[in-house]
């Protein structure tokens, strides 16, 4: 393709459906820690102590748990321009939204369904934020910093990965099969292990958002949390050590089944010529660098998507399946 692809910063924010806003407050602000931005009685718009936009979470009310759409910062106003053509040329479905029209605090965007079948927004301007990062006296729950990442499942990892690479992503880590079949990815634009990576499964669908603290005895924190209000169900994986990404992690649900990952730790990406660290399937150190077993909930479990009209997309059955593969960590054999 001819047409330059927009440059993305980074990923930016989520737009999740709940279907209820009071017990989805409980889950992301009072326990998790977010901040309340901005409040109407159909959504909330949430950020982690040290982001400076608007929002990095919008949770709107939905007849049905799904993800609305992730959305993608870009450079400068132009690549919003770059952005509706780049998806234009891919012929995609692609709407244009001046600010008041979309979401609240965001201005000029474009939405897409891209060649993967997500609904993806890209936008440069959006309503600045006070700095919280030293407003230590707010700080709650499992005091999440800021978004860190998207991971979405699709059935075709191969071509997950040459659509972001086409949109100049870099590749951090892999997990690969003896002959090198792909099974999953993690890729970036800023400066980190990954804004998106793919977990193999039937997609289009959400598998989790990462959401960044600045220390691991935060995760563990969260967990403890959970485990205090007998809420202990909404764990569903960890806390633990990746091997991938080397984070520190522990998987929760929210009330809708939305999956979230606390996350912290992982390392820099930024140097040029930064190479892919590749793992081969069968290392069970691969998604639990302690071999601990990962749980089939994890691997099959996952959000639906809409289109940009708010229905829901079909999705198609995977064609590798990481959690049949027999030796390793998923260990579900
Ligand atoms: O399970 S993995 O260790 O492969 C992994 C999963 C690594 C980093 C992540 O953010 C993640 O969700
Ligand atoms: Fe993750
Ligand atoms: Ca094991």
């Amino acid at each position: 393709m001819n047409t330059p692809a927009p440059d993305v910063v980074r990923s930016a924010y989520a737009q999740l459906a709940v279907t209820d806003l009071g017990a989805a407050r409980w889950f992301w602000v009072d326990m998790l820690g977010f901040h309340v931005q901005y409040e109407d009685t159909n959504s909330l718009c949430l950020r982690g102590t040290d982001e400076l936009t608007h929002h990095s979470l919008v949770l709107r009310k939905g007849r049905i748990a799904a993800l609305d759409h992730i959305s993608y910062r870009v450079r400068t106003p132009e690549d919003v321009d770059k952005a509706e053509r780049y998806f234009n040329e891919l012929g995609c479905p692609v709407r244009r939204l001046k600010r008041g029209e979309g979401t609240h605090g965001v201005g000029d965007a474009v939405r897409v369904v891209d060649p993967l079948g997500f609904p993806v927004e890209f936008f440069h301007d959006i309503d600045r934020a006070e700095r919280l990062i030293q407003r230590y006296d707010l700080h709650r729950g499992a005091e999440v910093a800021r978004l860190d990442h998207f991971n979405i499942c699709t059935p075709d990892i191969p071509a997950a990965y040459a659509h972001y690479k086409s949109l100049g992503f870099g590749c951090s880590e892999t997990i690969e099969g003896d002959e090198h079949e792909l099974y999953a990815a993690w890729m970036y634009r800023k400066q980190t292990v990954h804004d998106v990576a793919f977990t193999g499964g039937a997609g289009p669908r959400l598998h989790h958002l990462g959401l960044a603290t600045h220390e691991s005895h935060q995760v563990l924190r969260t967990a403890d949390l959970f485990g205090a209000v007998r809420k202990e169900h909404h764990i569903e994986r960890g806390p633990g050590r990746h091997g991938v990404s080397n984070a520190f992690y522990v998987y929760l649900r929210d009330p809708d089944g939305h999956r979230v990952e606390i996350y912290t730790s992982d390392y820099y990406t930024g140097d040029p010529g930064h190479e892919t660290y590749r793992w081969n399937v069968h290392d069970d150190r691969r998604r639990d660098f302690w071999g601990n077993a990962v749980i089939e909930s994890w691997y099959k479990e996952a959000a639906p998507v809409l289109d940009l009209g708010g229905n829901v997309q079909p999705v198609t059955e995977n064609r590798l399946d990481e959690s049949a593969v027999r030796i390793g960590a998923d260990g579900l054999g």
